[in-house]
């Protein structure tokens, strides 16, 4: 699309976000209203194992929730680590409005969440429990691509799941994004992910464009990696490209490294045209317009 409203997720589980990002621009909302309404809904699904409720616990059994929020204006909200409370991109969307702050980590950001009145809740469904019990027994911790997708033998699938990153463009150009993400399945406790931090899992700029990613967070946090699709806009690349760049640069910085690991990106560019590029095939996006009109789109990738 071009010039008009456009609003993409992560994944094929991002056109039900997208939907409800919609429906909150149509019903009045602002374009981080919208942002921060399409997040929510992967936040409660049960059946997505990497996002919110019933996210994989870390290798301790904990679920811990990673989440950012931010418009081009330059406000941003994070939270890391957060426990017991569903909706961490909502608890970042007030970090933002409500606190002189940027980001709150662990027992400070879910004592500020209590505070604001969010209700806390056990994320660790039975089923999740159960992966976790299943994954103790041999207790092998290694970053690996889609792993969450993999688990239950659902990959490949309609239950694909993963990160949510959710960037838009509104009618008046302007950019708007949040990513929020349980992390990797059994990670270190403690461990803290690409998606919260703000040129890692998620960057907007005005004028510029925006964009996010998903994978194996510590490969996008190493390169700062939307800091640098977004400079690559900046500078006059089309977002595909962009993204293309980015993986393309992790790849020789890391060799062998990554031979395994997924990173993908995702970029709306400044004239609201979209693109992605991953380092392993399987990426998808869901792209949809201001009328509501859903595509799901498998990305390209290196390998
Ligand atoms: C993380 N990027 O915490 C997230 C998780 C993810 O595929 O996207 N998993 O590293």
């Amino acid at each position: 699309p071009s010039g008009g409203t456009v609003i993409v997720s992560t994944w094929d589980f991002g056109a039900a976000a997208n939907a409800a990002a919609i429906a909150r621009l149509k019903a009045g909302g602002t374009l981080l209203d919208a942002i921060e309404a399409g997040a929510r809904v992967p936040e409660a699904d049960p059946s997505n194992h990497s996002v919110g409720y019933s996210g994989y616990p870390d290798r301790d059994g904990h679920v811990t929730l990673d989440a950012v929020i931010m418009d081009d204006r330059g406000h941003v909200g994070a939270v890391a680590a957060l426990e017991d409370v569903m909706h961490a991109v909502s608890v970042a969307r007030a970090v933002m409005d409500k606190t002189p702050h940027t980001f709150l980590v662990g027992p400070g950001a879910k004592q500020f969440a209590l505070a604001q009145g969010f209700p806390t809740r056990n994320l660790l469904t039975p089923e999740s429990k159960k992966a976790w019990r299943e994954w103790l027994k041999t207790a092998r911790y290694k970053p690996e691509a889609n792993i969450e997708n993999r688990i239950g033998g659902t990959r490949g699938s309609a239950l694909d799941h993963d990160t949510i990153g959710i960037i838009g463009r509104g009618p008046d150009g302007r950019f708007a994004g949040a990513c929020t993400t349980s992390g990797m399945a059994f990670k270190m406790r403690g461990r803290v992910g690409d998606s919260p931090q703000v040129g890692s899992g998620l960057f907007v700029e005005a004028g510029v464009g925006a964009a996010t990613a998903t994978g194996v967070g510590e490969e996008v946090t190493r390169i700062a990696g939307t800091a640098r699709v977004v400079a690559s806009m900046r500078g006059g690349m089309g977002a595909k490209a962009a993204c293309r760049e980015a993986v393309e640069h992790i790849v020789r910085l890391r060799g062998d490294a990554v031979r395994d690991a997924q990173v993908g990106f995702l970029a709306i560019d400044r004239h609201g045209g979209v693109g992605a590029f991953a380092l392993q095939p399987g990426f998808t996006y869901a792209m949809t317009d201001g009328d509501g009109a859903t595509t799901i789109v498998p990305a390209d990738s290196l390998r």
